[in-house]
C-alpha cells in the first residue's frame, strides 16, 4: 500500500513510534511517505519505498501565528496526488487529525476519497487535547477519522471519559523490535561509565514537568547512599538545568551524567541496571519498553498506561506518584542483590517481547485495509 505517515519528527515518543512503523512497513513492501516538518529523527536512512516530504510554513509578518495546519493540509493534498497515497496515518490528534480532516475534504471535492487512521499517544488526549481551547476541535476530529487507535487501554478511557467520543477505538500498543535489543553490545561502554562495583541507573525523557526529574534525582540520592551507583540521565527540555542545579546542592554532580539527546540510545541502556521513570502521567512510557526490551528491570509511577507495560514484581516495581520512598526501596531491593538483578533483567526482557513490532504492524495494516475497502464501498 501507499501510506503517508504524519507525525512529529521529534525525540518523542509519538514521532519514534510512527518513524517505527513506517519503517517496519516499508521493510514489508509498502511504500511509505513522511510528511512532516522535518525529517524524523529517527529516520536515518531514506530508501526507494521510504520517502520524506517537508512541511514549510513561510513566515509572513503578518501571522502572529504561522499557521502550520494549513501548510500542512495543502501539502498533505498535493502530496496524495502526486504519489496516490490510499491511506494517511496521523500520530497526535492535534493538530494533524485536524489537517487531514481538513485534507480529506478538499481532496473529496476533486473526487478523490482518502481515509485517515489517527492515533493517540497521550498528551494530546490528557495534558493539552482536553484544554477547552481544543477540545471541541480534538472531539471533531477524533470522531470524524476513519480509525482511531489508542496507545493502552488507560489513554482509552480517558479518551472517552475527557472528551464526547461517537467513534470506535482500538488499543493497539507501542512495540518494540526485539531483533534489535537481541544482539550483545561487543562494544557495551560500561568501564567508561562507572567502576566495576558501582550499578548504573538511567533515566531518559524530554524532561519536562510531567515526567518528574526531581524524583529521578532524589531515589537515585538514595539509592547512592547505600549503593555506589551512577546516574545517566539522557533527554533535553525545561527540566534540565534545574536538574543539575539539584544535583550540584545535593553534591551528586560527580555521580550524574546528563548526555542530553540522543540517538544511540540502546548503547546507553546496554550499560544500564535499572531505569526509572516516576512520570505523573503517562499513556505509555515507551522508554520503559525500551529499556526492558534492553533487559533492563524499570522503577516507574503506577499511572496511566504503565501499569500495561511493566509488571509489578516482574519487569520491576510501580508505586504511587511521587512516592520516593517506596521507589528508592523497591530500586535498592533489586540492585542490592546480583542473582535477583539478573532475574529482574531476564524477566524485563521477557515482558518486553509480548511487545514485538512483529505482532503489532500486522494490526496497523488490518487496519489501513479495513478503512480503503470501507472507501471503496462508498
Ligand atoms: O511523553 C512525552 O512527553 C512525549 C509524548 C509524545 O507524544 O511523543 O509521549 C506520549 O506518547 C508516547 C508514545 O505513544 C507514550 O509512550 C508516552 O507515554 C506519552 N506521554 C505521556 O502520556 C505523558
Amino acid at each position: 500500500m501507499r501510506i503517508g505517515i504524519v507525525c512529529y519528527p521529534t525525540f518523542g515518543g509519538s514521532g519514534v513510534v510512527a518513524t517505527e512503523l513506517g519503517l517496519e512497513l516499508s521493510k514489508k513492501g509498502h511504500e511509505i511517505h513522511f510528511i512532516t516538518y522535518n525529517q524524523p529523527v529517527r529516520l536515518e536512512l531514506l530508501s526507494s519505498n521510504v520517502h520524506f516530504h517537508e512541511v514549510h510554513v513561510p513566515e509572513y509578518p503578518l501571522f502572529h501565528y504561522q499557521p502550520y495546519e494549513l501548510a500542512l493540509s495543502s501539502k498533505l493534498v498535493d502530496m496524495v496526488k502526486l504519489h496516490d497515497i490510499e491511506v494517511l496515518h496521523v500520530h497526535y490528534a492535534i493538530p494533524h487529525a485536524y489537517a487531514a480532516y481538513m485534507a480529506q475534504k478538499m481532496l473529496q471535492e476533486e473526487g478523490i476519497y482518502v481515509p485517515f487512521v489517527t492515533t493517540l499517544h497521550g498528551t494530546d488526549i490528557t495534558l493539552v487535547g482536553s484544554h477547552p481551547f481544543y477540545k471541541t476541535a480534538v472531539t471533531f476530529s477524533i470522531n470524524k477519522s476513519d480509525a482511531v487507535t489508542s496507545v493502552s487501554q488507560s489513554l482509552k478511557d480517558d479518551t472517552l471519559r475527557l472528551f464526547n467520543i461517537t467513534n470506535e477505538i482500538d488499543v493497539v500498543p507501542n512495540f518494540i523490535d526485539m531483533d534489535k535489543h537481541k544482539k550483545d553490545f561487543t562494544d557495551c561502554q560500561r568501564a567508561m561509565m562507572a567502576n566495576e562495583n558501582e550499578v548504573i541507573i538511567t533515566h531518559i525523557s524530554n524532561f519536562r514537568e510531567v515526567k518528574q526529574i526531581p524524583d529521578v534525582i532524589n531515589i537515585f540520592n538514595t539509592v547512592q547512599k547505600v549503593l555506589p551507583a551512577k546516574l545517566m540521565m539522557v533527554g533535553e527540555g525545561p527540566e534540565r538545568e534545574a536538574a543539575e542545579e539539584l544535583c550540584a546542592t545535593l553534591g551528586i554532580e560527580d555521580k550524574v551524567v546528563f548526555f542530553g539527546n540522543s540517538n544511540e540510545i540502546d548503547k546507553i541502556l546496554c550499560f544500564s541496571d535499572l531505569f526509572l521513570l516516576p512520570s505523573t502521567t503517562e499513556s505509555f512510557g515507551l522508554a520503559a519498553l525500551e529499556a526492558m526490551a534492553s533487559g533492563v528491570p524499570v522503577i516507574s509511577s503506577n499511572t496511566g498506561g504503565i501499569p500495561e507495560v511493566n509488571k509489578h514484581g516482574v519487569s520491576g516495581f510501580l508505586s504511587d506518584v511521587n512516592d520516593i520512598e517506596d521507589m528508592s526501596k523497591n530500586a535498592i531491593h533489586i540492585l542490592e542483590n546480583s542473582e535477583r538483578l539478573k532475574l529482574f533483567k531476564a524477566s524485563a526482557k521477557l515482558e518486553a517481547s509480548k511487545f514485538d513490532i512483529h505482532s503489532i504492524v500486522p494490526v496497523y495494516e488490518d487496519i489501513y485495509k479495513r478503512t480503503t475497502s470501507k472507501c471503496l464501498n462508498l
